[in-house]
């Protein structure tokens, strides 16, 4: 954890440099990464191809069966996990369908 603590310390001094030069759009997406650190955030992507192992892995890392494996293809879908008190899910849908009569 102090390591953690020391190289978060060491990114925001060289945000803190770099935010100096650049563009007005590049100073902002910094300041955005600068908060994620210091609210101790950070999102960890795993992608790969299909039947590739990804939601195996993922449960291992999390010590849980919280995501589905199989030998179908699964998760086709972008899943976002967080931490939460109890085990929710939410389905977000991007496109609403109008149906017609
Ligand atoms: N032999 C072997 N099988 C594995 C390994 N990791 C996962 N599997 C198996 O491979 C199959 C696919 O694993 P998943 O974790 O569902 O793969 P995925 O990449 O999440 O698949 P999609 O989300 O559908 O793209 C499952 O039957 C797993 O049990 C591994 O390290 N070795
Ligand atoms: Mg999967």
């Amino acid at each position: 954890m102090a390591q953690y603590a020391l190289i978060r310390d060491g990114l925001e001094n060289i945000i803190a440099k770099i935010s100096q030069t650049g563009t007005d759009y590049s100073r902002k997406r910094l300041d955005e990464l600068s908060e994620k650190l210091k609210q101790g955030q950070f999102n960890l992507v795993i992608m790969g191809q299909f039947k590739r192992g990804k939601s195996t892995l993922i449960n291992a890392l999390l010590g849980a069966e919280v995501v589905p494996t199989s030998i179908v293809p699964l998760t086709s879908i972008i899943t976002v996990l967080r931490f939460g008190g109890q085990p929710k899910v939410f389905v977000r849908y991007l496109y609403q369908f109008a149906i017609k009569n």
